[in-house]
């Protein structure tokens, strides 16, 4: 007999457990996935009879990670479970960046008995307390008739406005008991992918930006992640195609494609020389008018805010109100990006855009002149046959074999901005995965995990720095098992390379733990059952790395690099503690 049917049966006679009745709210969300290890066992144990398969993390905070990078690259809401007390704990890090990143996640935590409650219960703890600072919602489901109402309070949650984490607060026996109602579920409604709603800005706002935008004479335009979320890089390349110039931040890189003859390449703290942008930093610098759009204007995207310019017009497209005119007064744009793009462009169809239009072949020769000059400055800067090995030339290998729909993932540190700086966006809407919401160490091979159970039929690359790869070694273990092959390149420095050359730059001197023993993680790799290669010569990689994307398997390759190599921080410029 089929189990689902036999289910839906007991659903009709009002007889299931609180496991399967959300077991079915989640499917009815269309979730397929839950990032789990066992907990809540009930709810874990009833998810196969809804065709959902529990993808088994070894840590918390890998999963909570998995879950984020699932989001970002399926736009549906993902489920990430565990236990209460110290499991819990270790899902504060994955939640706190998708926070800051405005990432949807649901996170279903177990909590102690509903009659144990505040008798110190094994593993009990203050939840609401732990989550408050790095979730959009909390809150306890107390009464099993009310499952279905709060699992989608959660997914509402997450997903409407500016995404962010939801945590539904399980009781570990409500799981257990059995609804007392005679019909099937009340709600019908799925609301697993996100933006759950589009709202569009004031068309009077609309009308003035794009006034403002063709009778400016040196406009641009500086996309941060909520292009992506929102789904809004075709709109966002129709504004661009009129002939406006287009900047992205880290998270927002691929927003547009970055071979457009109108694309600036990444802007931001890296954009000393060897930056690939740093030939148009002037075109941001000297803007009269500006359009932000999903863009936070954070410390590392502005530069320490010295980068946007002062005195110029500012437009500002976001889906959260206290974005706008947070640290640039702006005419304020306040709806999904999509749409409000979408707007714009019709908007800017019926105003006279003769002046951009006259401007446009020089302005395209001028970013052409800048990108010249930066491989010239490479070629300059760079010794693309040093071994150990320079980033910058694992970089140019990489970038030269990815095909354009991989997903480029990185660790926090030097490898956000290898990837940024250094791989190019060849379509709009390709997707370069950071932990740019906080930077934290770790995230990047369990940011391949969830890119690649989201999308697994792409090619998945990870570069990471040797100090994060070591958070998350265990979770090669759950790649093999999972059958999630994604390829792994790690930059062996042998150091923690930011850390140490930030405490140059600074002091002139360095603490003594920057330093690691040597590592050998090819032969981790190997341990664990995946395959691991080690590479001493520059030469050996690309060969290396291809074989490794057509294997289809787990690879580690892990890349001896020169310990003094830095990406181009314009805080760094000039610093001759760095010249060792
Ligand atoms: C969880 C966490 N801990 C500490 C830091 C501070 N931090 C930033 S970069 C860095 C060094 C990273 O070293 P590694 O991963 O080897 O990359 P590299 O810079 O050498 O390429 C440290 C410790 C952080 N960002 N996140
Ligand atoms: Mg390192």
């Amino acid at each position: 007999m089929d189990d689902r049917v036999e289910i839906d049966d007991r659903s009709r006679a009002g007889n299931r457990t609180g496991a399967q009745v959300m077991a079915a709210a989640l499917a009815r969300h269309g979730v397929t996935e839950i990032f789990g290890q066992s907990l809540p066992s009930a709810l874990i144990l009833a998810a196969p009879d809804h065709g959902i398969r529990q993808i088994g993390y070894r840590t918390e905070n890998g999963g909570a990670a998995m879950a984020d990078a699932y989001a970002r690259i399926s736009s549906r809401v993902p489920v990430v479970t565990a236990q209460n007390g110290p499991a819990a704990t270790l899902l504060v890090p994955g939640l706190a960046e998708a926070l800051k990143a405005s990432i949807p996640v649901v996170a279903i935590v177990q909590d102690v008995h509903r009659k144990f409650t505040d008798k110190n219960a094994f593993q009990e703890l203050d939840h609401f307390a732990l989550f408050a600072g790095v979730s959009k919602w909390i809150r306890r489901v107390a009464d099993v008739g009310r499952i279905d109402d709060y699992v989608d309070m959660a997914f509402t949650a997450a997903a409407s406005g500016r995404g962010g984490p939801a945590v539904l607060m399980v009781p570990v026996d409500l799981l257990d008991e059995r609804p007392d109602v005679a019909q099937g579920p009340r709600r019908a409604r799925s609301l697993g992918t996100f933006p759950a709603d589009r709202s569009v800005a004031d068309p009077a706002c609309v009308e003035e930006a794009a006034r403002r935008l063709a009778t400016a004479e040196r406009p641009v335009i500086i996309a941060g992640g909520g292009v992506h979320s929102s789904g809004a890089s075709a709109a966002l390349g129709a504004v661009q195609e009129l002939g406006f110039p287009v900047a992205t931040t880290v998270m927002g890189k691929g927003a547009v494609a970055e071979t457009h003859p109108l694309s600036l390449g990444v802007a931001g703290y890296f954009m000393a020389p060897g930056g690939r942008a740093s030939h148009q930093r002037e075109l941001i610098t000297g803007a009269d008018v500006v359009l932000l759009v999903g863009n936070r204007t954070n410390q590392n995207g502005t530069d320490s805010w010295q980068l946007y310019p002062e005195g110029a017009d500012y437009i500002h497209i976001d889906i959260d109100g206290a974005e706008i005119g947070r640290n640039y007064e702006a005419l304020r744009l306040l709806g999904d990006a999509r749409l409000t793009l979408e707007a714009l462009a019709e908007a800017l169809g019926k105003v006279d855009l003769s002046g951009i239009e006259a401007r446009r072949s020089d302005l395209e020769a001028r970013i052409a002149k800048g990108r010249e000059a930066h491989l010239a400055d490479l070629d300059r800067l760079v010794d693309w046959e040093a071994s150990p090995c320079r980033p910058e030339r694992l970089m140019r290998d990489l970038d030269a074999v990815l095909p354009e729909d991989a997903i480029a993932v990185a660790d926090a540190s030097y490898s956000s901005i290898w990837i940024a700086n250094g791989l190019t966006a060849r379509k709009a809407g390709q997707r370069f995965l950071t932990p740019r919401g906080l930077a934290g160490l770790g995230w990047g091979l369990p940011f391949a995990l969830g890119a690649k159970a989201a999308r697994p039929d792409a090619t998945v690359v990870c570069v990471t720095g040797d100090g994060g790869f070591g958070h998350v070694w265990g979770e090669l273990e759950t790649s093999r098992r999972m059958g999630l092959p994604v390829v792994l390149v790690v930059l062996n420095n042998q150091i923690l390379g930011y850390q140490k050359h930030a405490e140059l730059s600074l002091f002139g001197a360095h603490t003594d733990v920057v330093h690691f023993a040597p590592v050998d993680h090819a032969a981790i790799a190997r341990a664990v059952g995946c395959e691991g290669i080690r590479i001493e010569r520059p030469e050996e990689f690309r060969p290396a790395l291809e074989k490794a994307i057509a294997s289809g398997k787990t690879v580690v390759i892990d890349v001896l690099t020169d310990e003094r190599a830095h990406p181009p921080i314009t805080s760094f410029e000039g610093k001759e503690a760095l010249e060792y």
